[in-house]
């Protein structure tokens, strides 16, 4: 699954570093989909165009993005789902390794922060802030985590149906790891590597940093969402 805000030069080039054939080995049917929060480059034309399943979701951002395509997930009868970034930073070719990762019934997050980050990839403030609010989100809620703002995570069916999420943007990592955390989904980290990302970046550190760590305390004090 790949969320997508105006990603047309990254796209092409995640797409095509996918590794179908280790996949295919690993006896998996591989396909692509692209779930949209309403670009207007031409992201749409080149997910038409390589043959990816598209998504163009109600509402904005990532967050209700993503939970529409989990809703989509648990409606077809996929095994696993692996999320990334369409804009270049993280490496397709180490998908095999998170999916053979993925513990029974649970979760495998891509690690950048004990992992390979590329010089120049990670701003200062988003080093500072990634590993402040891994550390809040830590001292909240107990359960081990490495890097809580990867995008690179592989979720197993039973995951994905046990999670409990209502975030609309960027807080949805944070609030897929305080659901691992009540729900008892087991999660596991794999060191990855992190590169520099192609076109504008979305997240903005201060105010979806904010959003975070908001979110996280909201968590320790009301452990589920309604659901929505
Ligand atoms: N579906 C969807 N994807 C989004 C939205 N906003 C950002 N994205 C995508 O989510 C991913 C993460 O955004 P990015 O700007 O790279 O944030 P960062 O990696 O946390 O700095 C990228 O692939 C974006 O294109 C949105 O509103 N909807
Ligand atoms: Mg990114």
């Amino acid at each position: 699954m790949l969320p997508t805000l105006d990603e047309e030069k990254g796209l092409a080039d995640v797409y095509s570093r996918i590794p179908f054939d280790e996949l295919q080995a690993l006896g998996f049917d591989a396909r692509v989909v692209v779930v949209d929060g309403g670009s207007t480059d031409g992201t749409l034309d080149v997910a038409k165009k390589l043959g990816c399943e598209i998504i163009e979701q109600w509402g904005e951002g990532k967050g209700a993005g993503i939970r529409q395509a989990f809703q989509l997930f648990k409606e077809k009868n996929d095994d696993v789902l692996v999320m990334l970034d369409s804009d270049g930073t993280y490496f397709p070719e180490e998908m095999t390794r998170l999916v053979t990762s993925i513990p029974d019934s649970g979760i495998v997050i891509g690690d950048r922060l004990r992992g390979n980050l590329h010089k120049d990839a990670m701003t200062s403030t988003n080093w500072v802030g990634n590993h402040l609010l891994t550390w809040l989100a830590v001292s909240l809620h107990g359960t081990p985590i490495n890097d809580l703002c990867s995008g690179y995570w592989a979720f197993s069916k039973n995951a994905i149906n046990r999670l409990k999420l209502n975030s609309m943007r960027f807080e949805i990592e944070a609030e897929m790891y305080t659901s691992c955390a009540y729900q008892n989904i087991p999660l596991r980290h794999i060191p990855i590597s992190y590169s520099k990302r192609v076109g504008e970046a979305k997240l903005g550190s201060i105010k979806d940093g904010t959003s975070i760590a908001r979110k996280l305390i909201i968590r320790r004090i009301f452990p589920t969402p309604h659901e929505d």
